[in-house]
């Protein structure tokens, strides 16, 4: 009874200090030239090979020739949560990836950073267009192409963005298989945004062979599929419309920054090719951005083996288990 209590006692003080190491709260986006982070470089990024926004950040600074200094952050999908680490959260409050840091000072949301990092380029108007039609436009893709939100789940209508994560729920599951429970329950203590922890918890506790049980989970699969048509729709008459091979006509603009890194992950994960199906434009336009030398630098020479094991998983998981292929690619 006394080693119990002493136990318990011990733990709650643990926790308690833990908490009050990593200090966690959301942080608007932009730039913060208030703040100072410890740096050597005149750009440094927190980035995760396999996150989907920290991809969006690495592509815009190869095509701006940007050079930094790069620190990786594993998050729980690649084996743990170093994002909820204390000297992590010390940098970045919101305890999410990726973080640019300009002269020390950081710039919260990869959308704003972007921005950020194009308004800063030696040449002007670099990835930015001048007139004010294709500048509408293009923000009209950069926020189209943005992860909104701490639940990224909800908002899969307004952006192609918050559409990612529900096609990427088979995936995270394969992932999260070959983690540690002891690692997830980390983001349950110290995570500010439960619910996505407790999308990993479930996850863990189903195996990814059992996906598929999951209505919820089958739900958001099938939600988030309708709704990345609508914008793979939308994409094919702007690419339709367009004069030339980008979205914005002839320049490479942040739009395609963004609209890369969203097709990207739909062939990272195996879905791209329904997506594709009946939309030459968007079939040629995939084939044009994988052309670009940032493809290469922000996304290809960053393969995760976490990732590259768990997509073979998916694969195999489509082949041998019907209700998961069902639950996948059946009817809406
Ligand atoms: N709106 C944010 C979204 C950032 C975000 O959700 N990042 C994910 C990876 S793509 C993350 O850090 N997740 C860590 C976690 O939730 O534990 C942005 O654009 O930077």
């Amino acid at each position: 009874m006394c080693i119990a209590l002493f136990a318990v006692v011990v733990l709650v003080g643990w926790y308690l200090w833990e908490k009050k190491q990593r200090i966690t709260h959301s942080m608007p986006g932009g730039l913060r030239a208030d703040l100072t982070i410890d740096h050597t470089q005149e750009w440094e990024l927190y980035h995760n090979d396999f996150s989907l926004c920290s991809k969006k950040t690495r592509v815009c600074m190869a095509e701006l020739g940007i050079r930094y200094r790069a620190h990786h952050i594993d998050l729980i999908e690649t084996g743990s949560y170093q994002n909820l680490s204390a000297w992590y959260l010390r940098a970045n409050p919101a305890g999410i990836l990726p973080l640019l840091v300009h002269n020390g000072h950081p710039i919260f949301e990869s959308h704003e950073q972007i921005l950020y990092a194009a308004s800063q380029a030696e040449t002007t108007n670099l990835l930015i267009p001048t007139g004010a039609h294709e500048r509408a436009v293009m923000d009209h893709w950069v926020h189209k192409s943005s992860l909104l939100g701490d639940d990224p789940i909800s908002g899969m209508r307004e952006t192609a963005g918050n559409a990612v994560p529900g096609l990427t729920l088979p995936i995270f599951a394969t992932m999260i298989d070959q983690v540690a429970w002891s690692k997830i329950l980390v983001g349950l203590l110290f995570h500010r945004a439960k619910l996505r922890p407790l999308m990993f918890l479930r996850m863990k506790s189903l195996g990814s062979d059992n996906l598929a049980t999951e209505k919820r989970m089958v739900g958001v699969i099938r939600k988030s599929r309708a709704a990345m048509h609508v914008h793979f729709d939308e994409l094919e008459r702007e690419l339709l419309s367009s004069v030339g091979d980008w979205i914005v006509g002839d320049q490479f603009t942040l739009a395609d920054v963004g609209m890369m890194v969203i097709i990207e992950r739909l062939a990272e994960v195996d879905w791209l090719g329904e997506f594709l199906t009946n939309r030459p434009q968007s079939t040629a336009y995939w084939q044009s951005l994988q052309a670009r030398a940032s493809y290469q630098e922000g996304i290809a020479d960053h393969r995760h083996p976490a990732v590259v094991d768990g997509l073979a998983k998916v694969v195999r998981l489509k082949k041998e288990n019907p209700r998961f292929y069902e639950a996948l690619v059946g009817s809406a």
